[in-house]
């Protein structure tokens, strides 16, 4: 179980605030829920924070998981719920109890906690995140050119999730350049514009920004914006280079404007919001994926429960102002990517299998597309084929078909916003989180780690680029064990992809380097320090937005 980071925080907050105590206190006898006692409720309400929330809401309203509101739970029951925690669902939830991340006691007490109203979480102010803001190295002192001789823009961000590390790992030598502490399950990273800055963000609302022009490259800022958070991003239109960054939050759903280069934030704005068809209001409207436009100063920001996409012009937030565009997609966005010539945004909209296409040009929505069960594209996998054209690929969790759609309605019409090739993962079932190719390659690649089999899910899928036939399953090394194969980064050559090897925080595993052309296991980073990797990032790929 991890160590809780939020207590006294997120979690203390709610207890402070009564709610808990009134919950179980006036539920009616003849539906009461288990009782729980102060203590319970608080460890219960951590475990539901780390392992629950992201699907089903903080309000348990429900988005990638269904609702869980006590009108719900109640009629379940807790043996019910206990099966459910244990054995997970076909629809993608992970068998918490089975692969042994939570006790049979931790799920006795979630099936419990489930049965309560949910605590009420709290509000941040600014003054607040500021309390937390932190520059270890001030812009003056910073160096004007990089200060060693390696080859930075094909450096690689390595997520150390559970340590709540960020390693920094030279794509030419393989060699580990420094690890920064970066915070609580950091999900993703994200490169400035010139590349020179690094960006992570934290599952516990916290940014930091790392350079890599220092000797040894570390962080230089850091500040916590939210209690909750899954993306951020840097502002990438000429003029405005690495000069903002955005940080995209859960809870409280917002998004916060930050300086690019120190991390003072500037300006939160409130994402509750309503649903784009019922009209009905939605307090947890979170901040799904993030992307910053090359063309515009412009970053799209994809409101989950809202089903909208919201263009947010940050050219005048100097004076205060952002101006946003909303326009209504569909439910529940989560994440996507550019397509080849950056003018649309592609994403999934997973509860409804479908994809929403942005026109981030004319402001508006472009086409919505049918995919398969739960789509799942990470940033999604662009190809220019000789027969289709451009074209954007996603894979599924729910499934294993893979969807490739056309993008480009100008060059090839007779195939634009339409899925123009399905092809199959091998073997049963989906679970696949996440496909990449790079324009050098030949190939595009998959991984499964959510499918239920130990075997599938250490696998990694390749594909022709051209004919989509399957060319070759790459198993993580039988030595690893437990695991699970998880996202794929290309270098800057395009020459050779980047697996992780993902198990327990107490097992050191490796980050995979296969040659991309002979598609041999070229290199195990492995070390100590190699501790639950999950995504990766090259910082040349990452800037330019190559996927
Ligand atoms: Fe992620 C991307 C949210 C579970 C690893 N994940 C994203 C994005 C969102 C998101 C909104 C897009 C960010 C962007 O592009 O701006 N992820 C969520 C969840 O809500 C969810 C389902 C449950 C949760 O509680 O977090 C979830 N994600 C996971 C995992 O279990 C993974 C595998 C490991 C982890 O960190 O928990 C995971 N997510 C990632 C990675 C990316 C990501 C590596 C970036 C992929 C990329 O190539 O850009």
């Amino acid at each position: 179980m991890r160590v809780s980071k939020l207590t006294g925080g997120l979690v203390g907050a709610a207890l402070v605030t009564g709610v808990v105590a009134l919950s179980v206190n006036t539920a009616k006898a003849e539906n009461s829920p288990p009782p729980l006692t102060k203590e319970e409720m608080k460890k219960a309400a951590q475990i539901y924070f780390d392992r629950c929330a992201g699907c089903h809401g903080m309000l348990r309203k429900g988005a990638t998981g269904p609702a869980l509101t006590p009108d719900r739970t109640r009629k379940l029951g807790t043996q019910a719920l206990e099966a459910f925690i244990y054995n997970g669902t076909l629809g993608g939830m992970p068998d918490w109890g089975k692969q042994g991340v939570l006790t049979k006691e931790e799920i006795n007490l979630l099936a419990r906690f489930l049965q309560h109203e949910p605590p009420n979480p709290p509000e941040m102010s600014l003054q607040q995140m500021k309390a937390t803001w932190k520059v270890y190295m001030p812009v003056e002192d910073r160096p004007t050119r990089p200060q060693h001789n390696l080859n930075w823009k094909n450096f690689f961000g390595v997520i150390l999730r559970d340590v709540g590390k960020v390693a920094i790992v030279d794509g030419d030598t393989k060699k580990l350049v420094n690890i920064v502490d970066t915070g609580f399950a950091v999900h993703i990273l994200r490169s400035s514009a010139s590349g020179r800055y690094m960006y992570s963000i934290g599952r516990d609302g916290k940014a930091t920004v790392i350079d890599l022009w220092l000797a040894k490259p570390d962080k230089v800022a850091e500040v916590k914006v939210c209690y909750d958070a899954r993306s951020i991003d840097t502002s990438k239109y000429h003029g405005y280079e690495d000069k903002l960054a955005v940080v995209g939050c859960y809870w409280p759903p917002s998004f916060v404007v930050l300086d690019g280069m120190t991390l003072e934030p500037k300006k939160i704005v409130s994402t509750s919001s309503y649903y784009y068809d019922t009209q009905e209001f939605v307090r947890e409207a979170r901040v799904a994926s993030i992307v910053a436009s090359h063309y515009d100063p412009i970053w799209v920001l994809n409101i989950k429960e809202a089903g909208q996409v919201w263009l947010v012009d940050y050219s005048k937030v100097d004076k205060g102002t952002v101006t946003i565009d909303m326009i209504d997609a569909e439910r529940y966005l989560h994440d996507g990517g550019w397509d080849l010539s950056k003018r649309y945004f592609l994403v999934a909209a997973n509860m409804r299998n479908k994809i929403v296409v942005i026109d981030t040009k004319d402001k508006e929505l472009e086409a919505i597309v049918k995919v398969g069960t739960k789509p799942h594209p990470g940033r999604g996998a662009n190809i220019d084929h000789p027969k289709y054209g451009p074209i954007w690929c996603t894979g599924h969790i729910g499934e294993k078909r893979v969807a490739c759609i056309g993008t480009d309605p100008e060059g090839h019409p007779q195939y634009a916003w339409k899925v123009v090739k399905w092809f199959d993962l091998p073997g049963e079932g989906g679970g696949n989180l996440f496909i990449k190719t790079h324009p050098k390659s030949k190939y595009l690649i998959a991984d499964r780690p959510l499918n239920p089999d130990p075997e599938l899910k250490r696998s990694i899928f390749v594909f022709d680029k051209v004919t989509f036939e399957h060319v070759k399953t790459l198993k993580v090394p039988a030595k690893y064990k437990n695991i699970r194969a998880v996202h794929e980064e290309f270098n800057k050559a395009g020459d050779e992809f980047w697996i992780s090897v993902w198990g327990k925080k107490d097992q050191p595993t490796a980050i995979l380097v296969y040659d991309a052309k002979t598609l041999k296991l070229k290199k195990e980073i492995t070390g100590d320090w190699v501790r639950t990797p999950t995504g990766k990032f090259n910082v040349y790929n990452t800037m330019k937005d190559i996927y």
